[in-house]
């Protein structure tokens, strides 16, 4: 067997088989490159669904991280820390927000977030206890946990989980009549929304939907909160992808590439008349917040501003775009996307689908995967050069025109 094969293996009879991966082994990664572990070299279009944005193992970052870890790595909240405060500073001041609550995981700051549009609803808007209902799209993805897979609407995520959390509202994406409907309840707090929906498939709403769902939140006292755990952190053009509609979310979600794909930080960011709803003892988390964490967001932030990663990801998205749609195949049904956030619908030749596709292109060199059977998304790292993504699409291309 090779090293890959005895790998796979141990994952295979030791592990749980909660994932289907692509049979690559993967040891090193360094910018938008990985390497397996027989030394073949990758461009990795998957960026760890967004978490890498900054490129693997980004000097900046990893230097803060030693540098911390060094030092003092986790003292839970029972007690204060050098780095919480100045890092809370720094992450509310670069994305306008009063206050932020640190979390772990995605999945734990969008429970997070249910919960303070809870709060918020009881202390606030005055809804009657454990009537709070909240508005969320279907084909959404917001984590694993058993209150946010009640959300979902995709079989796999919630079939075998049940009972289900109550209280949730699920309403058609990118429909704007179905959203005023559903916000006529007087019992409605909060309309959870992705700006754009990754695990859909990259589905872009229409220009103006998250402004106009935004205003009629607003005119109906309800709570616009903002799922950016995949489409933040300069992923689609933008520092948020919010701000292409000029959207500043009441509540805003963030994970992923905060740090940059170096250790799980999230985080939820809000106004003192909604953060303060939730008082002493009544939230955290082990690690939330940590010093390490805090340490390594300011790093993953500093880099995206320094290396201007946002302009480059609405640049180097044009001429994915552009390119891909220039490839004369009718597997390619249709190209979609915003920044380096982007998904190729493939249609099936010959019993040849989107698997198969990412297979060539493995062999060929690039890594990308597939969500719902016919759908490639393709995300480097923002740090990719024009020159690598020119050769990458070439990847693509060659992969695609072998069928
Ligand atoms: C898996 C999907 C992407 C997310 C949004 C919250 C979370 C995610 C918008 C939760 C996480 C990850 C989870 C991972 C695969 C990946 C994924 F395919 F599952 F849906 F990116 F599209 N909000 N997405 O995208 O964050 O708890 O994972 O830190 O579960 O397979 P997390």
């Amino acid at each position: 067997m090779t090293k890959s094969e005895q790998i796979m293996e141990l994952e295979h009879h030791y592990g749980a088989h909660n994932y289907h991966p692509l049979p690559v082994v993967l040891s090193k990664g360094e910018g938008p490159f990985v390497w397996d572990v027989e030394g073949k070299k990758y461009f990795d279009f998957l960026s760890a669904y967004s978490a890498v944005n900054q490129g693997h193992c980004h000097p900046k970052i990893i230097n803060a991280l030693i540098e911390q870890a060094k030092t003092m790595t986790l003292t839970s909240r029972a007690f204060y820390n050098d780095c919480l405060g100045p890092y809370e500073k720094f992450v509310t001041e670069y994305f306008g927000f009063d206050k932020v609550l640190p979390m772990n995981t995605g999945a734990e700051a969008d429970e997070t977030a249910l919960k303070l549009i809870r709060k918020w609803a009881y202390m606030k808007k005055g809804i009657a206890e454990n009537q709070a209902k909240i508005i969320v799209c279907n084909d959404n993805f917001h984590g694993r946990t058993i209150s946010i897979i009640s959300m979902s609407t995709d079989p796999d995520a919630y079939t075998g989980f049940g009972p289900y959390t109550p209280g949730f509202i699920k309403i058609p994406y990118n429909n704007i009549p179905a959203l005023e409907s559903a916000l006529a309840d007087p019992n409605v707090a909060g309309f959870l929304v992705e700006p754009i929906q990754g695990e859909a498939g990259v589905y872009v709403p229409e220009e103006g939907y998250l402004k106009k769902a935004y205003d009629l939140c607003k005119a109906k006292n309800v709570l616009f909160v903002a799922d950016e755990v995949q489409t933040g952190i300069a992923r689609t053009g933008k520092l948020l992808a919010c701000d292409h509609e000029g959207v500043h979310p009441d509540i805003l979600i963030l994970g992923k590439a905060l740090s940059g794909g170096v250790i799980p930080v999230s985080a939820v960011l809000a106004s003192d008349e909604i953060m303060l709803c939730i008082k002493p003892g009544e939230h955290g988390s082990t690690f939330g917040g940590n010093p390490l964490a805090a340490k390594v967001a300011i790093a993953a932030l500093e880099v995206v501003k320094e290396e201007k990663l946002a302009e480059k990801a609405e640049y180097l998205g044009n001429i994915f775009r552009d390119e891909i749609r220039k490839i004369d195949s009718e597997m390619i049904e249709l190209v979609r996307g915003k920044g380096l956030l982007n998904a190729i619908i493939i249609k099936p030749k010959n019993g040849k689908e989107a698997w198969d596709v990412c297979l060539k292109m493995a062999e060929n060199g690039l890594l990308a995967k597939p969500t719902h059977g016919h759908i490639i998304r393709f995300a480097p790292p923002l740090v990719i050069t024009e020159t690598q993504l020119r050769e990458a699409i070439g990847i693509i291309k060659k992969s695609i025109l072998a069928f």
